[in-house]
């Protein structure tokens, strides 16, 4: 029986992981803790920041907690507006809980990475899992951090922490924090409530990018693999789709006839022009069997389906 905490839970991730942690593990099992207060109450809560290491330990202490998913972070392009912030926040929180799971002996850690380490001398098609890395983003100079802390927990510690570096992740039950990638999800809502969507990357910007059950499938697979089978302690790349704004407007265009894009690139075109187009993720393939399942109209029709509950129209 394990006892989880999520930090980070209301997020844009956080929000879809939690409810599939619940539905494996039991309500009573998954403590959801997050900097903003629930706007449901929902299952077991703790408004915490996960930056005050003594509220955190006091939480892991009231609940027992064995498992911590830590997802808390400024993502690459809000990064950019207070860099300071951004590295103070993505960096001390993870050494907080890493901390705590050394001295608690805790169980499992999660922690996500991104393509964000990736930069732009690094090779764009099918970028391998070790290559170039020089990340020009504060978001992706921290993530690039954080994965070498956490290969150094485990090895000088034996600290349990495994990790995945998403690519962008589209979901449509909660609204994205400020990444680069953020376009992919918008868009899906401006198709349903004006028909037409002006994009911040060109038309043919191509992204490495995941639907959102795919991002929980992984990353619950990954955290149920054998411990010897998770050989990286760094991250795994990890892959699915790799599309462009045009691509994924044509996609919906199948669907909501009529629809238009326009483009009008600002700042966030120059990070994602220093980020990979697709993911060689053989070696979590190889490793512990990740395979993913929607391809971009399997995700479109989905997307469109579920929103259409939720947006007037
Ligand atoms: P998000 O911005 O939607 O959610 C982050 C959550 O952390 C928010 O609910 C926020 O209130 C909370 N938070 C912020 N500061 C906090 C603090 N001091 N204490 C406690 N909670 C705090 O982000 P997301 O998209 O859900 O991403 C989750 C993780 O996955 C991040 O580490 C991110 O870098 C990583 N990731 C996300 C993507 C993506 O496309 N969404 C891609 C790659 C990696
Ligand atoms: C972002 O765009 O910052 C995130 C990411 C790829 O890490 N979606």
């Amino acid at each position: 029986m394990h006892k989880i905490l999520v930090i980070g839970a209301l997020g844009q991730l956080g929000s879809e992981l939690i409810e599939a942690l619940r539905r494996l593990h039991g309500e009573d099992n998954v403590v959801a803790s997050d900097l903003r207060e629930p706007t449901i109450k929902n299952g077991l809560f703790e408004q915490l920041n996960v930056l005050d290491k003594q509220a955190l330990e006091a939480i892991v202490n009231k609940y027992g907690v064995t498992r911590i998913y830590h997802l808390a972070a400024i993502l690459s392009a809000k990064g950019e507006s207070d860099p300071k912030f951004a590295w103070d926040l993505n960096m001390n929180s993870l050494i907080n809980v890493l901390e705590i799971a050394k001295e608690k002996k805790l169980d499992r850690i999660y922690w996500p990475s991104s393509i964000a380490v990736f930069g732009p001398n690094t090779p764009r098609e099918n970028t391998p899992q070790h290559t170039i890395m020089d990340p020009n983003t504060i978001y992706g100079i921290s993530k690039l951090a954080g994965e070498r802390w956490c290969e150094y927990y485990h090895e000088k510690y034996g600290v349990d922490v495994r990790s995945l570096r998403y690519p962008g992740l589209i979901g449509y039950k909660a609204k994205p924090g400020g990444g680069t990638t953020d376009y992919a999800v918008d868009i899906y809502y401006k198709a349903l409530e004006e028909k037409r969507y002006t994009c911040f990357l060109k038309a043919n910007s191509y992204l490495p990018m995941m639907y959102m059950e795919d991002a929980v499938s992984a990353t619950i697979e990954l955290m149920q693999a054998e411990e010897h089978s998770v050989k990286i302690r760094s991250s795994y790349n990890v892959g699915a789709l790799s599309f462009s704004p045009k691509d994924i407007a044509e996609s919906i265009n199948r669907h909501i006839p009529g629809f238009q894009i326009d483009y009008d690139p600002d700042f966030r075109q120059a990070i994602a022009d220093s980020w990979p187009s697709s993911i060689d993720d053989s070696a979590a393939r190889n490793d512990w069997g990740w395979q993913h399942s929607f391809d971009l109209d399997k995700m479109t029709k989905t997307i469109l389906q579920g929103l259409k509950s939720q947006v007037t129209i």
